[in-house]
């Protein structure tokens, strides 16, 4: 997988796409993340990247000619002429789990990171293929959102993860949220471990873990559970234990 990102300040990416998995999958050639700068477009004495809105208002604008032709030769320089390309901007569609998988099919992407008061309507209309928002909340730019979505598409790449498990086993995979996990030692300050965990009983350890994930998201997460396909014997087990949970 190629990700090529367009964005105004290259150096918040250094460490983030540095470390851990993003760095293993890159080291074990699973994924090549380029990042440009857009102000290495612009032609004039300035490297003007942003201008003031047409009908006023605060704040600037980014500009469209840095942002076509950036990815237009990017696409020229890797040989194909359609790929995803998506802009980050609050006004996306929201990124969860699903959307990772999704993302994470694609052999090449291009980001591009918004920043300012937005970006000229144009790269929306006529260069962007999907706009993607991670969340009700506004950032200062598209970067971190960026860097949100790469870590969730690159653990999803086979081969990226320790254990082949890991990512089937995550949260959200099954739209629940994960069951508690416990270590060593089997007491710590008088806090055991559920006695249920060191039995051996792997049929019942099994059973435990998915009725507590199920609790869990029914607790936490009422808008999840809706979704989740449960048995009659599920619901009804929810239904006696919902309050019990802390
Ligand atoms: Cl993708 N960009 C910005 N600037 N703010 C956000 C966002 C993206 N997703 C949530 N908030």
């Amino acid at each position: 997988m190629r990700i090529d990102i367009l964005c105004l300040f290259p150096e918040m990416f250094i460490s983030p796409l540095n470390q851990s998995i993003i760095k293993r999958a890159k080291e074990r050639g699973l994924v090549d993340i380029v990042i440009h700068n857009i102000r290495d477009y612009t032609h004039d004495k300035h490297h003007t990247v942003d201008d003031y809105p047409y009908g006023g208002g605060s704040g600037m604008v980014l500009k469209p000619e840095p942002i076509f032709e950036a990815a237009e030769e990017i696409k020229q320089q890797i040989g194909i002429s359609e790929m995803p390309v998506i802009l980050l901007t609050p006004q996306g569609r929201l990124f969860n789990q699903q959307v990772a998988q999704e993302l994470a099919h694609h052999a090449q992407l291009m980001l591009i990171c918004g920043h300012y008061e937005g970006v000229d309507e144009r790269v929306r209309e006529h260069l962007a293929t999907d706009e993607i928002s991670i969340g009700d909340y506004v950032l200062s730019g598209g970067e971190l959102a960026a860097m949100v979505t790469i870590d969730a598409m690159a653990r999803l790449i086979p081969g990226a993860l320790g254990s082949p498990t890991s990512a089937a086993s995550d949260s959200y995979k099954d739209g629940l949220l994960e069951y508690p996990q416990y270590t060593r030692p089997e007491v710590y300050r008088d806090w055991s471990v559920p006695s249920i965990l060191l039995s051996g009983n792997h049929g019942k350890i099994a059973q435990w873990q998915h009725h507590q994930a199920i609790l869990r998201t029914a607790n936490r997460r009422p808008d999840l559970i809706k979704k989740v396909n449960l048995s009659a014997k599920e619901k009804k087990w929810i239904s006696e234990n919902l309050l019990s949970l802390k």
